[in-house]
């Protein structure tokens, strides 16, 4: 039967689908699972849809109540996310300051690694997708390294797949907790998700004679295989 879903979710899973972000077929995961499914957030790639992104994020992160002082976006893909979110938030009465990092350190002008107001107080991470969890950790340690709180994360999908680590003879191995759930209980930061894969299979299970009919038991078996509980 579908899982529970919220209307904030199933307009999401709509959006991305419309607009291309999210596509079905075969696709080779960063992990090296092969999916049904995938989510490509660099398609939301005009003015319009990426104010649409912002205002979903925005509604997502404002409704589950979560604090912050300041709002940080990764490089590269959280860059425009971070902008456009801060955006959104001062509109909705929320104005904070914002900060991205750089991948390479520039050794002239102000120099460094980060752009923006410099991290302190309770960080809040804009990212796109978590799977495995490697981009949340980098963040994570990049805002510690700065003397300032990962406090909090805020994503556009959480794949809800079995988080990976490397065991002591260099094996990559399957953990069965996913990287959000890794990030909420390890590392003691709040998440929030717009859409998590349980949305997409809420939605897909209310597409019964549409052409996606196909997909859904793609992606019920994808997470009977990879997915958390
Ligand atoms: P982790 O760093 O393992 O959590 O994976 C997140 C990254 O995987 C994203 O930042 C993307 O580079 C990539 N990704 C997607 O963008 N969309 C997906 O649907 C799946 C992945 C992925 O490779 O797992």
């Amino acid at each position: 039967s579908a899982p529970e879903s919220d209307a904030l979710a199933q307009r999401f899973v709509q959006f991305a689908l419309d607009a291309g972000v999210l596509r079905f077929g075969t696709f080779k995961t960063k992990a090296g699972r092969l999916s049904p499914y995938f989510f490509n957030a660099g398609g939301f790639d005009d003015g319009a849809k990426l104010g649409q992104l912002a205002q979903c994020y925005a509604e997502r992160i404002l409704h589950s109540g979560i604090a912050f002082d300041m709002l940080f976006g990764p490089a590269y893909k959280g860059i425009p996310l971070v902008a456009a979110v801060a955006v959104e938030l001062a509109r909705r009465g929320h104005n904070a300051p914002f900060a991205f990092n750089r991948k390479e350190a520039k050794d002239h002008g102000e120099g460094g690694l980060l752009v923006g107001t410099p991290l302190r107080g309770r960080v809040l991470i804009i990212d796109d997708v978590m799977s495995a969890g490697t981009a949340a950790r980098e963040s994570i340690a990049l805002i510690r390294g700065a003397g300032a709180t990962p406090h909090a994360m805020a994503i556009a999908l959480d794949r809800q797949e079995m988080a990976t680590e490397v065991g002591p003879d260099g094996t990559v191995r399957d953990v069965p907790y996913s990287a959000v759930q890794y990030v909420q209980r390890e590392l003691g930061l709040a998440v929030c998700a717009i859409a998590k894969l349980d949305d997409l299979l809420h939605y897909l299970e209310q597409q019964a004679d549409s052409e996606l009919a196909p997909y859904k038991a793609q992606v019920w078996a994808y997470r009977a295989r990879y997915g958390v509980a």
